[in-house]
């Protein structure tokens, strides 16, 4: 039953070192003396992708000799993370690797440290791309990722007098030994210029005269599956200046415009916008969508006609192309102009190609979110699209939706792709819905609210296009490779192959009253608590106490996730401290992991707050070290991977209705930590899954935020009446946390009281409160913590990506495995 760990490597330690010494000598041109830590990282990784590129050849020979139906799944975001350790954990290479260093003198966890994280996402989006790519390579199902190549990922995070700086990221400063340029299919994308109407056959054919070519250069990524899977690609878009140069203009004195010319190209790809949950409206970001998008579809149209030239019969039974959120839209109306005007098919042939090929996640409801263009913008950067889109609008306005509601206007206003007003926009949500068969939210409750709330009048036309397909994570990274030992237990007591059917954590259960069982358990928690004390240690010199209870709340800062109600709850309990000195409560460490957008001051603020009031608690001696609050720098992947392990209660304490799904509470619940949490997203699915027993869940439900906002929320109802939030909000007003300062974290109580509460914060913080009593009065008693403890990682086996990319194959997809013929 030990079968997956017990799996033989497949390659001995010696051979190994005799591999890596190879590299580091051969293609780093240094030698063991001489080799810095990151040279030796490099010599690894070299080594490693050798057992990668054999089995990504495999894969693709597999593929093509099979003409197997794939789905391309485009992003704009891949928050990939480092990927050696991954590498060498779905390679079965882990111990051998580490053993194979330890006989050249060195340590493999310090050299994973000197992998950068491939950072090319915001938040959730991203890492849930991640995380289906992972799973899409394990189960053998033919895939392939399409994003950018940004040169610079997310921002990184310091603190200066705790305050947000933001650093530029530069993940490939120095080359990356993961990816491989594919100059041979680089692409040509157009942009900008005008159509004309060509009056020659029958029907009249428009014509785009593009005013600037850019040139897109693919990157692959090869996506390692667990347990001898396939090997898929993860091809990223890097923009070039085209290599078509006008020579007269050049010799006649044009050789800095030409070079200007070159710097805007290649600006496409510069950088990813560091926006999360609001539209940043912006020229470059509505370019970056067309770039990539551009370049995927004609891509995936090459690889089919390679195979099958100009019958197009075959093209939607073997492409599926999902959508990841609307970002990537503009691949609709593209798949259209390739298929009209490149390759003269009928209007409604090309769209019935459309409509079977495209599908759409949804992953939020905020308004704020959703994405729209102006006619404007839209008539200047891609007229023709525009063209297309009037198209698409007019025979749907027009066929199903007067069909379905003859003569009513308000309906076709209500559900056109163009909305009205004094700048026209373009829907991108509606676009989306309208070109595809399938539309997914992330979790139950939001797919619910996404068929009642945000497309109503699409759910009444087309009841069986509006879908829920809940998400998941990766128990491959986010618990064998990251918690190494709890799998180590784990193993010992179920399946070693427990990664690839997460189900079989059930056989835990069995275990939870088990006294020596809770205390291997706890055991690991504590073990992985005292590494991070001495990361917390290192990062930021602030000393916690291991024996503490590790509360984790660890996402981007949003209003929304309510970060500030935690932080209330922390004066509260500060100021009971200091009020009686005896106060009885368990000591506490808070801990937090956020950033913020650049350009979200409030959210900005709150980041501040929590660094002034921890300044001040942790320096506190008064209060005994029964608290504790750190927020750690440069919140990413790796720096998860570390917190995850060591976490006792996991925060997701969003308004309901607001959180599509959250991921972040999968990955704590499947490492064993409890949750406090209101009714949203997929909480609710993880409480149902572990019982209400194991989780603290409180607060409004989103029926009851509905009727609280029908009746008129005043946030001064809660301030004037409850004494507490009187006194902590008035708190963050004076100079208290901020000497010399006063007023310096006012705006977050403005933002409650005046700004109208928007998340309800102080509505949902006596239940909250209450909740936290409930942890700490489970967490003194220690059986019982341990017993839910276990039982949380025992029956997360729902959330495992596995289960969603299988859902996404039923439902949605319909694709067939193809394990690799080798
Ligand atoms: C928009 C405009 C301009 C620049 C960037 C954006 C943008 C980028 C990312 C907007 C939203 C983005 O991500 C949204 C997101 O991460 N949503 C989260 O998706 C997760 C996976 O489904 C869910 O679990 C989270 O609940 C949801 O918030």
């Amino acid at each position: 039953t030990k079968a997956a760990s017990a799996r033989k490597a497949p390659v001995t330690a010696k051979a190994l070192q005799g591999k890596i010494i190879q590299h580091l000598r051969g293609t780093q041109g240094t030698y063991e003396e001489k080799a810095t830590p990151q040279a030796w990282w490099r010599a690894t990784s070299f080594a490693v992708n050798e057992f990668v590129m054999a089995g990504l050849t495999d894969t693709q020979k597999t593929h093509s000799r099979y003409d197997t139906r794939a789905v391309n799944y485009l992003s704009m975001e891949f928050l990939m993370g480092r990927l050696l350790s991954n590498n060498l954990h779905n390679l079965h290479l882990f111990d051998v690797t580490r053993a194979a260093l330890e006989g050249l003198g060195q340590n493999l966890d310090d050299l994973l440290e000197e992998e950068p994280d491939m950072a090319l996402g915001n938040g959730g989006l991203g890492r849930l791309a991640a995380c289906f790519l992972d799973s899409l390579a394990t189960m053998n199902l033919p895939a392939v990722g399409y994003g950018i190549h940004y040169e610079h990922g997310l921002f990184e995070q310091h603190f200066r007098d705790g305050r947000q700086i933001e650093r530029p990221d530069a993940w490939r400063e120095y080359g990356n030994p993961w990816e491989v340029c594919r100059p041979e299919s680089a692409q040509q994308v157009k942009l900008y210029g005008y159509v004309e109407t060509r009056y020659e056959g029958a029907t009249p054919k428009k014509v785009w005269h593009a005013g600037r070519t850019i040139k897109a250069v693919p990157w692959d990524i090869p996506i390692v599956g667990y347990d001898g899977a396939n090997v898929n690609i993860l091809r990223l878009w890097e923009s070039r200046a085209t290599n078509f140069f006008d020579w007269d203009v050049f010799n006649a004195g044009g050789y800095v415009d030409a070079q200007a010319e070159q710097a805007q190209a290649e600006t496409i790809s510069k950088v990813l916008y560091p926006n999360d949950e609001t539209d940043a409206g912006k020229e470059l970001r509505l370019i970056q969508q067309y770039f990539f998008c551009a370049a995927s579809v004609a891509d995936i149209v090459r690889r089919y006609r390679r195979a099958h030239g100009d019958d197009w019969t075959s093209f939607p039974k073997l492409v599926a192309i999902q959508l990841n959120d609307t970002h990537p839209a503009i691949a609709i109306p593209e798949l259209m102009r390739v298929l009209i005007d490149d390759y003269d098919m009928a209007w409604k042939d090309a769209w019935g190609i459309c409509q079977q090929v495209f599908s759409y996640t949804n992953h939020t409801l905020l308004p704020e979110a959703l994405e729209k263009w102006t006619v404007r913008l839209f008539e200047k950067v891609l007229p023709r699209h525009l063209d297309i889109i009037y198209d698409i609008n007019h025979q749907f306005l027009t066929q199903q939706v007067d069909a379905q509601w003859p003569g009513d206007d308000a309906m076709k206003q209500h559900l056109s792709i163009i909305e009205e007003g004094h700048e026209r926009m373009v829907r991108m949500g509606h676009l989306s819905v309208v070109g595809s068969h399938k539309v997914n939210g992330v979790a139950q409750v939001h797919s619910d609210l996404v068929r009642t709330d945000l497309f109503p009048e699409f759910h009444e036309l087309w009841p069986e296009k509006l879908t829920n397909v809940t998400n998941g994570i990766t128990p491959r990274r986010w618990l064998k490779a990251c918690n190494p030992r709890l799998a180590a237990l784990i193993d010992q007591h179920i399946d070693a192959d427990w990664p690839l059917h997460l189900d079989k954590l059930k056989g835990l259960i069995a275990k939870a009253d088990d006294a020596k069982f809770q205390q291997a358990f706890m055991a690991v928690k504590r073990e992985n608590k005292v590494d991070l004390v001495a990361e917390i240690h290192r990062l930021t010199g602030i000393e916690v106490s291991p024996d503490a209870l590790f509360d984790v709340q660890i996402k981007r800062l949003h209003e929304y996730k309510r970060q500030h109600l935690n932080l209330l709850h922390i004066l509260a309990l500060y100021r009971r401290l200091l009020d009686n000195p005896e106060y009885n409560m368990v000591p506490r460490v808070f801990l937090f992991g956020a950033k913020a957008a650049p350009g979200y001051h409030l959210a900005k603020d709150i980041i501040f707050a929590i660094n002034k009031v921890a300044e001040r608690i942790n320096n506190d001696s008064r209060i005994g070290g029964k608290l504790k609050v750190v927020m750690l720098p440069n919140y990413r992947v790796s720096l998860a991977e570390k917190m995850i392990p060591a976490a006792d209660v996991s925060e997701q304490i969003s308004t309901a209705g607001k959180e599509a799904s959250g991921t972040g509470n999968m990955k704590l619940a499947l490492n064993g930590a409890l949750t406090i949490g209101t009714l949203d997203g997929a909480n609710i699915e993880i409480a149902e899954e572990a019982g209400a027993d194991h989780c603290f869940i409180f607060g409004l439900t989103v029926d009851e935020v509905k009727a609280l906002n029908a009746r008129g929320y005043n946030p001064y109802d809660f301030y004037d009446h409850d004494e507490e939030i009187r006194a902590v909000l008035d708190w963050l007003d004076s100079d208290y946390f901020t000497p010399g300062q006063p007023g310096a974290l006012a705006s977050i109580k403005h933002s409650l009281l005046q700004g109208g509460d928007p998340y309800k914060v102080l509505a949902d913080f006596r239940a909250y409160s209450d909740a936290q009593r409930n942890v700490d009065e489970k967490y003194r008693d220690g059986t019982a913590w341990a017993r839910s403890a276990i039982i949380n990682t025992a029956t997360m086996g729902k959330f495992n990506s596995d289960r969603s990319i299988q859902d996404y194959v039923d439902r949605i997809w319909h694709l067939k495995a193809y394990p690799r013929d080798n």
